[in-house]
């Protein structure tokens, strides 16, 4: 397994890579919305990128569970600055979290190294868009839709369903000219499921590796820590660590993070471990 963003190879078999999540929508929960100035964004990139983010993953949308859809403009107003200062001053890889056509065309003419589209490119023009700008993809699994999308989520079984969700948006990518080997693939944890439901894509996730592509789990501060511990989102860093650590064990390669020092410590520790059986 294999990633090249932005000509710098961000993970190998041996090693998960680290996606910080950098916040700059105003409503973000977790960080109370203090980065949409460009200069606190680039204060907070700064932490994150001595903290260990090899991708710092920023969006204008918020895809918070209930909240409303976001316009074009204002997207691109809170993301287009940002991403100029962060290319400026990092070499770290920037993916930008979005789902409309003329964020992603702009966000990599600024810089961005990889699109994250929660919407796994469902959305008017994304197809298209995501082919010309020849950067890798993260197709994300969702049932329904952000503002809905927590009601009472029903599934079959939901790993198959959320396979086979995976293998036909890879087929759409590649029939509009989005190569295989540009493709992450996500199953979407908290994106129209349950605690349940999440726990056996966690436990099955090696089951979502479709021709062989990196797996991106986003597990961080999630519900699911919420609903099994009883804890508040500022409460959650230790459970997240637990969750990325198991997800990178189950066969993840990238983990989406909001605390990247302290997933990073873990994440080295336990890989020493197990590469150590490897290389002896
Ligand atoms: C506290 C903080 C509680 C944040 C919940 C959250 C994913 C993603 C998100 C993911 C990919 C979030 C943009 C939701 N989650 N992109 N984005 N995969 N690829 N909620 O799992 O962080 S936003």
């Amino acid at each position: 397994v294999e990633l090249i963003l932005g000509g710098r190879k961000v993970l190998t078999a041996q090693r998960a890579a680290i996606m910080a999540v950098l916040n700059i929508t105003p409503d973000s929960f977790s960080d109370g919305g203090r980065y949409l100035d460009p200069g606190c964004a680039v204060d907070r990139a700064a932490e994150l990128v001595a903290g260990g983010a090899d991708i710092l993953d920023i969006g204008g949308e918020s895809t918070r569970p209930g909240a409303a859809p976001v316009s074009a403009d204002e997207e691109l107003e809170r993301v287009i600055p940002v991403l100029e200062a962060l290319h400026a001053r990092f070499d770290v890889p920037v993916s930008v979290d979005t789902s409309k056509a003329v964020v992603m065309h702009a966000a990599v003419a600024a810089g961005a190294a990889m699109i994250n589209d929660v919407c796994a490119l469902r959305g008017e023009g994304a197809l298209a868009a995501a082919a010309a700008c020849d950067v890798p993809v993260c197709l994300m699994h969702m049932l329904g839709e952000p503002r809905t999308m927590q009601q009472d989520p029903h599934y079959g079984d939901v790993v198959a369903e959320v396979r086979d969700f995976l293998a036909a948006r890879l087929a759409a990518c590649n029939a509009a000219g989005i190569a295989t080997d540009r493709i992450v693939l996500d199953p979407g944890f908290g994106f129209g499921k349950t605690r349940e439901h999440n726990f056996r894509l966690l436990n099955e996730l090696e089951a979502l590796r479709i021709a062989g592509r990196p797996l991106l789990a986003g597990l961080s501060r999630k519900s699911m820590i919420g609903q099994t511990l009883g804890l508040e989102v500022g409460e959650r860093v230790h459970a997240s660590l637990g969750l990325a650590l198991l997800a990178v064990f189950n066969g993840a390669n990238i983990v989406r993070v909001h605390d990247v020092r302290e997933t990073r410590d873990a994440l080295r520790m336990v890989e020493a471990v197990l590469n150590s059986e490897a290389s002896g």
